[in-house]
């Protein structure tokens, strides 16, 4: 099977130009916005090229897929609100290129894959969660993004693109190449990761609700200030959690909605998101008592009322290990001993896949270990090393072997 380097890199660069912004290779491509939606047509006119049957799913799940059984490779084209240039991106376009180089070489049958939303504008990888059968369309119809559009009403802009339901039944297997977006590779130098496993991760809103007033004539005692609340409630989480998290645990709170928003106001509202991730699903269910608990407190000490919002999460996956074993080999036949199995601390939608599928993920390394930055990039070489540990493993795979 021959990889056609220029091509795979070509349309890397290509995917790169919807919704190019920011500095370096940065793109802005929430999922339905105009350029995924751009990008997506654009993806379909190459599945159909490479001699692929371009299905879509209600959800905008986007499909290119051979004939009779196959291995799905792909990962996603959206980006975060300040998305880099390969994530998803990277394993979509691996994918396209393997299709055709193993099409090429008479097989084996390899479909592709560009999952919606794996971003979460709505909420957490919410087309392979649907196509997972995690969520139902109605319920992911009803989530909103963080200006409360609702996803049933954003998906509309790929209404015309719709072919219909897509079964998993027709795919052998999972593959994702996607980038590391963290420090492991590198730090060590290394070329490849094949991942073990996938973390967990909660995700929930948590409103306080305080008393909106005068940011000058209140004094400070009589103050039911909304902001000082999240801040009471991050100091004494980040103490809590001490006796319950390992290293590699991580919380967030990535996003503060401060009603009204005005210097010149107490802020009587705010609403903020809360993620955690784990290997564990007790330690995500230690941490969850922990928020409930800490949230609760600070709400009857400052006076505050307080909501949660509905819980959206995944649990931690191992990926398969006949899976595992072709990309350890391909692994060592391109990067002889400059590979190292792994865990990933990011989600992806393998996790969702392997509802129905067995799946496997291989790494890149991200330079800098940066990602959900515009900043976010790969070293070329590494770029074609890892679409090439692709193409041999689904030829081993294809193979028998
Ligand atoms: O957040 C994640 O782990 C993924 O990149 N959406
Ligand atoms: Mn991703
Ligand atoms: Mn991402």
């Amino acid at each position: 099977m021959k990889i056609d380097e220029d091509r795979f890199l070509s349309d890397l660069h290509t995917l790169r130009g919807f919704g190019a912004a920011g500095v370096g290779k940065g793109v802005v491509r929430p999922a339905y916005s105009p350029a995924d939606v751009d990008a997506r047509k654009w993806l379909a006119g190459k599945m159909q090229e490479a001699g692929l049957r371009v299905e879509m799913d209600a959800m905008g799940n986007l499909f290119g897929l051979a004939e009779g059984p196959s291995i799905l490779m792909g990962s996603h084209s959206d980006s975060q609100p300040e998305g880099g240039w390969l994530d998803g991106a990277l394993g979509v376009i691996a994918a396209l290129e393997v299709a055709r180089a193993s099409r090429a070489a008479g097989g084996p049958a390899i479909s592709v894959v560009s999952f919606q939303d794996e971003e979460g504008r709505f909420g957490v990888t919410t087309g392979s969660a649907v196509w997972g059968g995690h969520l139902s369309l109605a319920e992911a119809d009803k989530l909103t993004d963080h200006v409360g559009a609702a996803l049933g009403d954003a998906r509309e802009a790929v209404a015309h693109m719709v072919t219909g339901d897509v079964s998993p039944d027709q795919f052998s297997g999972f593959v994702e190449l996607h980038i590391e977006q963290g420090p492991t590779l590198d730090t060590s130098g290394e070329q490849i990761g094949v991942v073990t496993e996938i973390v967990g991760i909660r995700d929930m809103k948590i409103t306080f609700e305080g008393q909106q007033n005068h940011a000058g004539t209140t004094p400070m005692h009589l103050r039911r200030d909304a902001f000082q609340a999240v801040s009471s409630f991050n100091a004494l989480l980040n103490d809590r959690l001490r006796n319950v998290v390992t290293p590699q645990t991580v919380w967030t709170i990535g996003h503060v909605s401060l009603h009204p928003n005005a210097s010149s106001i107490v802020p009587g509202r705010a609403v903020f998101s809360m993620q955690w991730r784990d290997g564990q699903t007790d330690r995500l269910a230690r941490m969850e008592t922990v928020i409930r608990e800490t949230a609760t407190e600070v709400a009857e000490a400052q006076g505050m009322s307080l909501s949660f919002g509905p819980m959206l999460g995944l649990e931690p996956v191992t990926m398969d290990n006949s899976l595992c074993a072709a990309l350890e080999a391909g692994a060592e036949a391109v990067a002889p001993g400059n590979w190292r199995k792994m865990p990933s601390g990011a989600l992806h939608d393998a996790t969702n896949v392997s509802r129905h599928l067995p799946v496997a993920m291989l790494f890149v390394p991200s330079i800098g270990g940066l990602s959900h930055t515009f900043e976010e990039d790969t070293r070329e070489d590494d770029l074609v090393a890892g679409v090439e540990v692709l193409a041999k493993a689904v030829a081993a795979l294809g193979s028998g072997a």
